[in-house]
């Protein structure tokens, strides 16, 4: 006997479900900004999305993960390699290897650029990436992320592979991470804004959780290593002493992972700092794949990002691993900031 005629009533399924997925908002945004577009820019996300749903679930069961603990291998940093490391690097590359318009590739793991697609026409994208930043906090179960930044290939005939590469963060396409927190998170932009899609294990898809994500103007956190403040430069030792001494009560907040503790100033605001010191004159995050990819989302989240001396957006990079100073966060703490850069001595 149908519904109806037990006196139930029939529930719209379809309509009360109209959920936003990462894959749709993709889509419905590059829709909207280009509408004759061929959906390549969006199969290349996705390919980024489906990265992070496997590295996320070998994170998720490190303990249990064959990826788990150090290899004993150095990379091109100097560090050491966490088997995630490599798990991480190997998903990225097949995920966005396979997708037919990826030129080339570069990663924090791979001394060089790698070229997936030599004809620019064809591989017309460079992905830039960090496969698991923070991976030093993995055993003992800190959140990471993967960090990717996006860019055309623009003019690239009789380019060398590295000039195609080097191009400044204001150029990014894209930028984004993912978290593997307390959930799994997504956080994009495409100059359109940044948001923020949360992974529902039950569906295995990303939902929209915050849309037009801005960042507070100002924040009562400070986040930096201050084991190494005897060696950052004068104007940051004084920023410093100025953000414990001042009645706006900062707290310090440091995890240790870049993306987590991006993520925390983009939704509480305040200031993420990595000056440079004495073992890193040059600051430790790299330019192309940690400090544009976080400075585009600061940027349009209405925050800031500086390595001291003016936007990291507008360094023009000199090679491909190179470091620099960050210093990210509201506009409020990097107006401060900007004052003690300007003026040291009297603020
Ligand atoms: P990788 O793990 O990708 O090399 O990232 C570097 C990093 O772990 C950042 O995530 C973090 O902000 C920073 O180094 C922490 O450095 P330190 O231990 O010197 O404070």
């Amino acid at each position: 006997m149908a519904f109806a005629a037990q006196g139930f009533e029939r529930v719209p399924i379809v309509a009360e479900y109209n959920i936003n997925t990462f894959a749709r908002h993709v889509v419905t945004e590059q829709q909207d900004l280009h509408p004759s577009a061929r959906g390549s820019f969006c199969w290349l996300l996705n390919g980024i999305e489906l990265a992070c749903k496997i590295i996320g679930e070998e994170v998720r069961r490190l303990g249990l993960s064959r990826a788990a603990g150090s290899t004993g291998t150095i990379n091109v940093q100097g560090e050491e390699q966490q088997g995630l490391d490599i798990f991480a690097n190997k998903v990225l590359m097949d995920c966005l290897g396979s997708r037919g318009n990826v030129g080339l590739l570069a990663s924090e793991e791979n001394e060089e650029p790698i070229v997936m697609i030599e004809h620019p026409e064809q591989g017309e994208y460079i992905v830039m990436f960090d496969p698991l930043d923070g991976s030093s906090n993995l055993d003992v179960n800190v959140s990471v992320g993967t960090i990717f930044s996006v860019y055309r290939r623009a003019g690239a005939h009789g380019k060398a592979l590295v000039e195609e590469v080097l191009q400044t963060g204001r150029n990014q396409i894209a930028a984004g991470y993912a978290l593997y927190g307390s959930s799994t998170v997504i956080v994009y932009t495409t100059g359109q804004g940044v948001h923020s899609f949360t992974l529902d294990p039950a569906v295995g898809t990303f939902v929209l959780s915050h849309s037009d994500m801005k960042m507070p103007a100002a924040g009562h956190i400070y986040s930096v290593n201050e084991a190494y403040a005897d060696s950052f430069p004068p104007y940051c030792r004084r920023f410093l002493h100025w953000l414990k001494s001042s009645d706006e009560a900062y707290r310090l907040r440091y995890i240790g992972s870049l993306v987590a503790d991006f993520h925390r100033t983009l939704l509480k605001g305040g200031i993420f700092m990595y000056p440079p010191t004495s073992f890193f004159p040059e600051g430790k995050l790299r330019l192309m794949y940690e400090a544009n990819p976080i400075a585009f989302l600061a940027e349009q989240a209405g925050g800031m990002a500086t390595n001291g001396t003016g936007a990291i957006l507008d360094v023009v990079p000199g090679t491909l691993h190179q470091r620099v100073p960050l210093f990210v966060g509201s506009t409020q703490e990097m107006t401060k900031l900007r004052a003690f850069i300007d003026r040291p001595l009297k603020v």
